[in-house]
């Protein structure tokens, strides 16, 4: 049963629960599960527990037509791992001035990390991503990401999307905060899947679509088996020298980047399927906030 985080349509505060044959089941008030920072609190075997105990109880229901589902975050940092897939290397490689950082970084013991965004940079299913104005070559990265509770452990998974400028990127590898981190940079959604709903971590499949009206102007697919990295080893080297008390997300490096003349345009959506979890969609606009 996945962890959702919705908002009723009649306005109410987002809360979590869990979907359960097409309806959304809320977590009582009092058991401490209400929120992201709640949750996170938690042991994955408490939170595997408590929603096995809940199953066809008699916690309240709302249909799915009733809310929006927005993303699972409320108080984490989001974090990033880079060039965890050859392909993602080899396209940093083409895009760089500075060709050897990337090929140097795929085979460190060291991964590459990095602050993706904090929860006003983020948005959920249905949310609108953005491109930069002063960017003029802009992709989706479709990854796997992990939801770590405070204690450092793995309780769930989910999709991310790490929104980045290749142009910017690309002219100095220095200029990488300014091509990952902005307003509407990344997405989180639509649900949190438990481990034992997604079997092995390692082999999931994930699929990316973007369309332009209603066209699909790029298709791509990749498998988590295709990276150079083990995840426990990515969530090792982050909680190296840093702790979250309220849990973390952490996207774990993208495997699909579409050829080097596609950029995203306003418009565009952005789907992101991977198997176990589900679909997080995403419309494009230009990002708007100072001209
Ligand atoms: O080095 C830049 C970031 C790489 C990245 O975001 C990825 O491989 O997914
Ligand atoms: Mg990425």
């Amino acid at each position: 049963m996945p962890i959702v985080r919705y908002r009723p349509l009649d306005n109410g505060h987002p809360r979590l629960g869990w979907l359960e044959d097409g309806q959304i089941r809320a977590f009582p008030d009092d058991a401490g599960y209400a929120t992201p920072r709640q949750l996170l609190q938690h042991s994955l075997d408490e939170i595997t527990g408590v929603v096995r105990s809940l199953r066809d109880s008699t916690a309240k229901s709302i249909p799915l037509a009733e809310v929006a589902l927005v993303a699972p975050i409320d108080a984490q940092e989001v974090w990033a791992a880079g060039v965890t897939y050859k392909r993602s290397r080899d396209a940093r490689m083409e895009e760089s001035s500075e060709r050897s950082v990337y090929d140097r970084i795929y085979d460190a013991e060291r991964p590459e990390l990095f602050l993706k965004g904090t929860p006003r940079r983020i948005v959920g299913p249905g949310g609108t991503i953005t491109i930069r104005r002063d960017s003029t070559w802009d992709v989706p990265e479709p990854e796997l990401t992990l939801v770590i509770n405070r204690h450092g452990e793995v309780i769930g998974y989910t999709v991310g999307n790490d929104v980045s400028s290749r142009s910017i990127e690309g002219e100095n590898p220095l200029y990488l905060p300014q091509a990952k981190i902005y307003t509407g940079s990344g997405a989180l959604g639509p649900v949190v899947a438990l481990p034992d709903e997604i079997g092995a971590p390692q082999s999931l499949d994930i699929e990316l679509v973007i369309e332009r009206d209603d066209v699909a102007v790029f298709e791509g697919a990749t498998s988590t088996a295709e990276m150079h990295r083990s995840l426990d080893d990515l969530a090792d080297w982050l909680h190296r020298g840093n702790s979250f008390p309220d849990g973390v997300f952490l996207m774990t490096g993208t495997g699909i980047v579409p050829p080097d003349d596609f950029s995203l345009q306003d418009g565009d959506v952005v789907r992101i399927a991977i198997a176990g979890i589900g679909t997080l969609t995403n419309r494009v606009a230009v990002l708007n906030v100072r001209t």
